[in-house]
């Protein structure tokens, strides 16, 4: 089992480009965390994450050194494409990735700062609900919106979900959200810089699936 904890992502440089060979490499290690998480909804979760990383993949091996990051492809197919572009390509794949990267890191952070249910501690619905309204609800037309009502069902208890994230083992609740937050501090600043990109470059579409 592979987790997010153990496979943090780097600090960016002043410019906060990103490396896109070190950022596959940390994203690529996020799907397998679906696996634990049980029920076969987190399948069709996962494997729309996977083919992102994968196209994103694909794109970049054609010429890494041209490629070095995730701006430079951007650019690339923004000039390659012409009218059909940003709807193309590897930017995307990475439009839609950084909507589920923005999920776990709402949802993340929610846990970190201890908002709950009080009259259900042990579950993580509220968490996983902010997460979905501010990160992805208006991209997803209803048949979506459904999808996401049955993951919520099927949702961890918010004890398993720590335990899952400490890779199993049994960690003090404290001790693992101590882990989450040292693991937010540069997720955030990559998530954030790659909205910032698309921001720049005109790069965002808001039609829903
Ligand atoms: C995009 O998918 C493709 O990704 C993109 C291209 O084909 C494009 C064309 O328009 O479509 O239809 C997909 C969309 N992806 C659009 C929907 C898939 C199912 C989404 C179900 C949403 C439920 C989310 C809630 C999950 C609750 C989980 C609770 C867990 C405790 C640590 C947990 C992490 C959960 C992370 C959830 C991320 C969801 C990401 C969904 C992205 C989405 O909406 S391309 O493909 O360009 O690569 O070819």
């Amino acid at each position: 089992m592979s987790l997010l904890l153990d496979n943090p992502f780097q600090e960016l440089p002043p410019d906060r480009a990103v490396d896109t060979d070190l950022f596959l490499e940390t994203v690529s290690h996020i799907p397998s965390f679906f696996d634990c998480l049980g029920s076969t909804v987190f399948s069709v979760i996962k494997s729309d994450i996977n083919g992102n990383i994968t196209k994103i993949r694909a794109v970049y091996l054609k010429d890494p050194a041209k490629y070095v990051t995730l701006q430079a492809i951007v650019e690339a197919e923004r000039d390659a494409h012409g009218a059909q572009w940003p709807k193309v390509g590897a930017t995307l794949a990475l439009m839609w990735l950084k909507r589920g990267l923005r999920f776990i890191q709402i949802l993340l952070q929610s846990l970190a700062d201890g908002e709950r249910d009080e009259n259900n501690p042990n579950l993580i619905r509220v968490n996983i609900t902010k997460a979905y309204e501010q990160a992805l609800k208006k991209y997803h037309g209803w048949i979506v919106q459904k999808i996401f009502r049955t993951a919520l069902l099927a949702a961890p208890y918010r004890s398993n979900f720590l335990k899952a994230l400490s890779r199993g083992e049994e960690v003090k609740e404290e001790d693992c959200l101590a882990n989450v937050r040292q693991f937010l501090v540069n997720y955030t600043v990559t998530v954030d810089a790659i909205y910032e990109m698309y921001t720049n470059l005109n790069a965002e579409l808001d039609y829903a699936v």
